[in-house]
């Protein structure tokens, strides 16, 4: 089987987070861009080939009045920015920089009256939302300045009959949405309210024959599944029902070994949001040499530690 091609990785995304066509194209979730090739850096032990101060700033600028976070210097703020924005300055235990209460007032003011979340002033609802909320929350310790019963109530009306959940009640199953429900609930301690053998079948079914996840029934397989699917049957304890060794292979397969970068399935192009996913699946499949990755907080397991055990 292939390896990890460590250094190629490393060299594909420091190129990336500088200037290529592809940082140009993602101007506007740039701040996305930071948490995928930031945290994938990590965990391939390369972090310290960045410069802190430089990242620090610009996330700084990226900010609002209102405490939200943009993709980028100039853009409108939004939920999913201010998560990636947090979790950055987690990464480099600069969290000390933030007024904790402006972001967490900026978060609160986003919670409905039915327990879901919006995603900016805008008013679009959807679980990812909620997920990012009680993440982001929980980072900053303060979780009490939401109404936590209700964000779960919310979410468990999105839980499906197959035990998957959907971005609002009624929709679809993905596993992109479990993650977010399985992980908001792991966070609120209130995954009892899981059947786990249920939502665990659903989620091995999404190994295919070349051994990679799909997101949903029918689809084809794509490299982020690695995390999504697995990450969730972690938190259920039911990761031991897939084949671990054939999405190793799968992840590997997928990997540029010339020029650095995964790509959704092998062959194609590469980019920074597969590359992180992958080596977080990788992380989760305890790849010897990646750190640890937390699959309910997406950060390191040495980064959860310092925020939750140090001082
Ligand atoms: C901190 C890891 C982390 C996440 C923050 C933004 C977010 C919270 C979660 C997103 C979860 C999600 C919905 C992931 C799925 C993304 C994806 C590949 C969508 C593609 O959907 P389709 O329908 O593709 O285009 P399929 O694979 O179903 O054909």
């Amino acid at each position: 089987m292939a390896e990890l091609a460590v250094d190629k990785h490393v060299k594909y995304i420091l190129a990336v987070e500088k200037d290529s066509f592809e940082s140009v194209v993602m101007d506007h979730l740039r701040m996305n861009g930071a948490y995928w090739g930031l945290t994938a850096l990590d965990l391939l032990g390369k972090l310290d080939s960045v410069n802190v101060d430089e990242v620090i700033s610009w996330i700084l600028k990226c900010q609002h009045e209102s405490g939200g976070f943009s993709g980028n210097i100039g853009h409108d703020p939004h939920i999913l920015y201010t998560l990636s924005a947090v979790q950055v300055l987690a990464l480099f235990n600069k969290l000390d920089v933030l007024d904790i209460d402006k972001v967490a007032t900026y978060i609160t003011g986003l919670q409905n009256e039915d327990g879901s979340f919006s995603g900016d002033m805008w008013g679009e609802v959807d679980t990812r939302f909620s997920y990012i909320a009680i993440c982001c929350l929980s980072i900053l310790c303060c979780l009490d300045k939401i109404n936590v019963e209700k964000a779960v109530s919310y979410i468990l009306s999105c839980k499906n009959l197959d035990g998957g959940f959907g971005c609002t009640p009624g929709g679809e199953s993905h596993a992109g949405q479990i993650f977010c429900c399985v992980g908001a609930l792991a966070l609120t301690g209130s995954l009892h309210y899981v059947d786990k053998d249920l939502l665990g079948w659903w989620l091995c079914e999404r190994q295919v024959k070349s051994g990679g996840l799909n997101g949903r029934p029918e689809k084809l397989p794509d490299v982020c599944y690695s995390w999504w699917v697995l990450s969730s049957l972690i938190m259920i304890d039911r990761v031991h029902w897939i084949d671990k060794e054939k999405l190793v292979k799968f992840i590997l397969d997928c990997q540029d070994v010339e020029n650095g970068g995964i790509s959704d399935r092998p062959d194609d192009a590469v980019d920074v949001y597969h590359t992180y996913f992958g080596v977080a699946g990788l992380s989760l499949l305890n790849y010897p040499g990646l750190k640890a990755i937390d699959p309910a907080y997406a950060l390191p397991v040495d980064v959860v530690n310092r925020i939750f055990f140090s001082g």
